[in-house]
């Protein structure tokens, strides 16, 4: 009887909550379903502010419009798998981003996407707290020093993280989103970039920015992503990095620009950087057993018509990225855009991209 007794107590306790696997998180489930796309080859396709507008159309009407249009979905049948929305503004309490977008419409727009299904990425281009100018103005070097703890503008900066971090919480507790502040900062255009901020004070920004999000708020659904611009080296790539526990994802950002040398030889040089970044990257993403993402790309204008399946799909094609993404199509700007669209010279070219065996589209 004994016996039975200290057998039973036993299986009980074998079955308790020690032995219980811990629930898997949205966070969890996200980067799961990243790394798996990485792991079986397959590219998430991406696109900035996709449901928000497109080349001249916006949404005008959001609460009555079921956010249904998409450039890229004109043009190939689906939506992008990843999307990207703009948070630039929030910081100030305003109702637009900085491309006029309302704050509102960019809520709806990643609930409606990842309700159909897809991801979501933020990025954030917060104006300069010194100068008020905005993101682009590097007329003070101390910006980052001023918001940082002890620094005359810390108190104002906690205002800017409460409201960001106020719209993350509105996006409920069960939607995991990828968010990737203080990207490029490795460039010469921001303000917190390296010419006008040390490498320990933005390491202590990012760290800064994660604390308030993940200790004061507990907002615990966020991948953070870490995107500097390319070329780097693994050394330089490290330089700045904020550290393992603060970063869940190694992505990097790099643009093809046309020189004097025409189309052709620019693409071929920007194909080399891409694949020497990626080629970085899958080391970085290994050895740090993080996701990696080619995080902003594209052309502006696209003047190349094979552009997608000739430049950048042979440029990425083989690496374990889990998305790539294209920057935004302007609606007011007709020749600044990075996507497809019905009527722009590429789109059979576009369809081929999309059909691809590595890209996954919706
Ligand atoms: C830049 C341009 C700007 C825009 C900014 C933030 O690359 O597209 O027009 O304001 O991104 O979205």
């Amino acid at each position: 009887m004994k016996r039975l007794l200290i057998l039973t107590l036993l299986t009980l306790a074998a079955c308790g909550t020690g032995n219980k696997k811990p629930m898997e998180t949205p966070k969890d489930q996200l980067v799961k379903r990243l790394f798996t796309l990485a792991e079986s080859s397959q590219i998430a396709y991406g696109h900035q502010d996709d449901l928000a507008y497109g080349h001249a159309w916006r949404v005008e009407d959001y609460q009555n419009d079921r956010l249904e249009r998409s450039d890229v979905k004109e043009v190939c049948g689906q939506y992008p798998a990843m999307m990207g929305y703009e948070l630039g503004g929030i910081e100030l309490g305003a109702e637009e981003s900085l491309d006029g977008v309302p704050f509102g419409l960019i809520r709806k727009a990643a609930l409606t996407h990842i309700g159909r299904g897809g991801m979501v990425t933020f990025s954030w281009h917060p104006r300069n707290p010194v100068t008020g100018g905005d993101a682009w103005d590097i007329s003070s070097d101390h910006a980052v020093k001023a918001i940082l703890p002890g620094g005359e503008k810390h108190a104002e900066f906690r205002v800017w993280l409460e409201r960001i971090a106020d719209f993350f919480e509105s996006l409920g507790s069960e939607t995991a989103v990828i968010f990737r502040p203080w990207h490029e900062d490795n460039a010469n255009w921001f303000w917190w970039c390296k010419n006008v901020c040390s490498d320990a004070d933005y390491r202590e920004l990012y760290r800064c920015t994660w604390l308030y999000f993940v200790k004061e708020r507990r907002l615990t659904n966020l991948i953070w992503c870490y995107s500097p611009n390319g070329p780097f080296t693994a050394e330089s790539y490290l330089a700045r990095y904020p550290g393992d526990e603060f970063v869940d994802m190694m992505a990097a950002d790099f643009y093809e620009f046309i020189g004097p040398e025409g189309l052709e030889e620019s693409g071929a040089r920007y194909a080399g950087v891409i694949k020497d970044m990626l080629t970085k990257l899958t080391a970085l993403g290994t050895e740090h057993h993080k996701l990696i993402a080619l995080s902003e790309t594209g052309l502006e204008g696209i003047p190349d018509p094979h552009w997608w399946n000739e430049v950048l799909y042979p440029a990425i094609q083989s690496y374990p990225i889990s998305y790539v993404l294209t920057w935004r199509n302007a609606w007011d700007r007709p020749g600044h855009f990075y996507g497809p669209w019905k009527g722009y010279a590429g789109e059979e070219d576009f369809k081929a991209f999309a059909a691809q065996e590595s890209i996954v589209m919706l």
